[in-house]
């Protein structure tokens, strides 16, 4: 049995695959590892259900027991949101899992794979890892995933708590385009602004569809990211998060944190320290990108029905 055909699709993802029908791939670290009890499981059913609002089907993708889900029931969300030992499963992390039978989140990397395996096409996350500011080689699998899998992304830009500036450049690097979603600006996760460039600037669907089909035609591999903005009600200026992340992140260097747990523990303790502000617009980005990779979804569902008709 090949490794697809070992994957557990959801009867609804099924359907939604044979149909040709649109569907958001969505990660799972952020329930495991990125966001605290009960707010995960909420945030894990709003996403779903903003999905399915937009007409599309959603598929949250983990491992439970060792077997790689594509999509989740309600009560398998519930497990995992609830689980106290899941792992945080990046590619490198597949064969542990599996071996082990364990039960994880998939990080963006990580669910990057397991679309591949389906040909999932549009995914959604809150911001994407990239390159962190303290430690020297700590470079998220995210961005290799990017490089390697043809999918469109939805982020509301990189984790404000990395090295914007090199994560931009290293994206350039690995031929991946960056679309801010109606802004000139690339957004930095909790802030619309940054005072960094996007490659491109589109504000509707369509029009993302038709640059993500031209990027593939002209034989690139690797994925096109769309950078939406946080929604402004929920947005937190950069000069009130920066000294935040500063003072966060040197914690985390006097504690040795690294690998692995860095990105959680920042966010936890940036979390902490803006009295759950940033947990906010951290939830907010979350549904913003998940509405916007169902619109995404559906247009390019639409463009393959025009082109075999
Ligand atoms: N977006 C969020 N919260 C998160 C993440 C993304 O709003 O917790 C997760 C994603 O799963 C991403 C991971 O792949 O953080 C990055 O981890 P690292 O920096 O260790 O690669
Ligand atoms: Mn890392």
């Amino acid at each position: 049995m090949s490794f697809a055909d070992s994957l557990i699709k959801l009867k609804e993802v099924e359907q939604a695959i044979h149909q040709l029908l649109p569907i958001v791939g969505l990660e799972s670290t952020v329930l495991t590892h990125g966001l605290p009890r009960p707010q995960n499981l909420q945030l894990a059913r709003d996403m779903e259900h903003a999905v399915r609002e937009e007409g599309a089907t959603p598929a949250t993708i983990a491992f439970l027991d060792g077997r790689l889900k594509i999509g989740l029931n309600d009560s398998e969300l519930e497990r995992l949101a609830s689980e106290n030992g899941a792992y945080k499963v990046g590619p490198r992390d597949f064969a542990t899992a599996i071996t082990r039978k364990a039960n994880g989140g998939t990080t963006v990397a990580g669910t990057m794979l397991a679309c591949k395996h389906t040909n999932i096409k549009v995914f959604a996350t809150g911001g994407i890892g990239g390159v962190h500011r303290e430690s020297s080689f700590d470079i998220s699998a995210d961005l290799q995933a990017l490089a390697t899998i043809p999918m469109i992304v939805v982020c509301a830009g990189a984790k404000a708590i990395l090295d914007l500036p090199a994560t931009l450049e290293y994206l350039e690097t690995l031929s991946i385009p960056v679309i801010g979603y109606g802004t000139d600006e690339f957004p930095a996760f909790y802030s619309r602004e940054s005072g960094l460039d996007v490659s491109v600037n589109l504000d509707n669907s369509q029009d993302i569809v038709e640059f993500a089909k031209a990027h593939w035609n002209a034989g690139l591999g690797s994925a096109v990211l769309v950078a939406n903005p946080v929604p402004l009600a929920d947005a937190i200026p950069k000069s009130e998060m920066e000294p935040i992340i500063e003072r966060a992140s040197k914690e985390a260097k006097e504690k040795h944190i690294h690998g692995q747990a860095l990105t959680p523990f920042l966010l936890q303790r940036i979390s902490e320290l803006t009295n759950g502000k940033s947990m906010r617009a951290n939830l907010s980005l979350l549904l913003n990108n998940a509405r916007l990779a169902a619109q995404i979804a559906s247009a390019l569902r639409a463009s393959e029905k025009r082109r075999l008709a």
